[in-house]
Formats: C-alpha cells, sequence, structure tokens
C-alpha cells in the first residue's frame, strides 16, 4: 500500500466524539503492551504517528487515523494489564464494546496476539465475541523478531491450534524488522473493499 497521508484525527471516549462514519475503518486490539501502536506505525511508515510506550496502558483511549484520505485505522486500549488503574479498566469494556457493537462503518477488527505467548482468556473471548458479531476478526503474531524463524513456526502452529484456525490464517509480523507487513497489507485490502 502506497502510503500518501496518514494523520491523528481524533481520541474519544464515548460514539460523540468518533469521526462521522463516511469512510470504511479498520481497527487493532489485543493486550496491553502487545505492540498494537508500533503495528500501525509500522503499517503506516511512520515513527511516532501513534505513541508507543514500555509502560503498559498507554493508549487509553479510542483513536482514530486517517490514511490516504480513504479510510480510518482505530487503535484501541489494550486490555488485561492488571496494574492499569481499576477505573480505566473498567471503563475499557463498556467503552470498546459500545464502539465495537455500533460502528457501522467497521469493517474487522484486528486481533494482535505476542507471538511468544499462548492466546490469553481475554484474547479468546474478544475473538468469540466477534465472531458472534460476524465482524470479520483476522490474527496477527507480532513481535516475530524476538524469536528464530523456527522457533515463529512453532510457536504460530500452537498458537493455530488454540485458536482452531490454520497456520495460513495467521499472519507473523514484526514491527522492529517489517516481516509480514505486505501480507497484512493484502489481507487489510481486502477487507476494505
Ligand atoms: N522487538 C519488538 N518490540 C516491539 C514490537 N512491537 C512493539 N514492540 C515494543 O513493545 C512495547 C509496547 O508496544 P506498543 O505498540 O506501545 O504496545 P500497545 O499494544 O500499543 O500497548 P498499549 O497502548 O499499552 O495497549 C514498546 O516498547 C515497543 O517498542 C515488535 O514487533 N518487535
Ligand atoms: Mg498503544
Amino acid at each position: 500500500m502506497k502510503i500518501k497521508s496518514a494523520s491523528f484525527i481524533a481520541t474519544a471516549v464515548r460514539p460523540s466524539q468518533y469521526p462521522s462514519p463516511e469512510l470504511p475503518e479498520i481497527a487493532f486490539a489485543g493486550r496491553s503492551n502487545v505492540g498494537k501502536s508500533a503495528l500501525i506505525n509500522q503499517l503506516l511508515n511512520r515513527k511516532k504517528l501513534v505513541k508507543t510506550s514500555a509502560t503498559p496502558g498507554r493508549t487509553q483511549c479510542i483513536n482514530f487515523f486517517l490514511v490516504n484520505n480513504a479510510f480510518y485505522f482505530v487503535d484501541l486500549p489494550g486490555y488485561g494489564y492488571a496494574k492499569v488503574p481499576a477505573n480505566i479498566q473498567k471503563r475499557w469494556g463498556p467503552m470498546v464494546e459500545q464502539y465495537l457493537k455500533r460502528r457501522d462503518s467497521l469493517k474487522s477488527v484486528i486481533l494482535i496476539l505476542d507471538i511468544r505467548r499462548v492466546p490469553t482468556k481475554e484474547d479468546l473471548q474478544l475473538l468469540s465475541w466477534l465472531h458472534h458479531y460476524n465482524i470479520p476478526a483476522p490474527v496477527v503474531l507480532t513481535k516475530a523478531d524476538k524469536l528464530t524463524k523456527n522457533k515463529q513456526y512453532q510457536q504460530t502452529k500452537e498458537i493455530a491450534q488454540e485458536l482452531a484456525c490454520t497456520t495460513e490464517e495467521l499472519v507473523v509480523f514484526s514491527s522492529k524488522s517489517g516481516q509480514g507487513k505486505d501480507l497484512l497489507w493484502r489481507r487489510i485490502k481486502s477487507l476494505l473493499h
């Protein structure tokens, strides 16, 4: 994908703050600190468009980015990090659920997992919830640069088994090296059309 423009548009905690739903939209979800924001930056060839952090729980609102004046990328706050203050954790469910349920322009939620870890209960819950609402949810295994190719393959097999899918359905990715970027863009393009 040729990125002609990418810009931050809005940060939201409630629907009245979302941009008007005139363009197709792809959201990115996953555990806190899994690498959602870094993945969006890598896809858009930008280093700092989306704030990343070594401290989990950095992204606490729903952030909208306009790409090529043609579609939105949405960075969702991460879930499942115990040290995020309780009031913010409590807000996550209703805030994200409201977004996922009501956003007519939402074409897909890309679920991001750490390739080194088996999916958590929360990952599986989110995935089955997305299936239930018929929202296409491709799965990306990120931080692949932290493993050898051989270990990447083993982990992909194991995670596919946990998710009851094939290894071909999973995109092995690295925001550091750009591995998997072309494949993920192909999937995103087909979800946008
Ligand atoms: N080596 C490596 N590090 C990564 C990769 N992706 C993310 N990181 C690092 O992991 C940490 C978390 O990345 P973020 O993109 O901020 O994670 P996030 O999922 O947006 O986190 P929250 O906003 O807190 O939910 C940062 O220190 C990143 O530099 C990757 O593919 N490879
Ligand atoms: Mg983030």
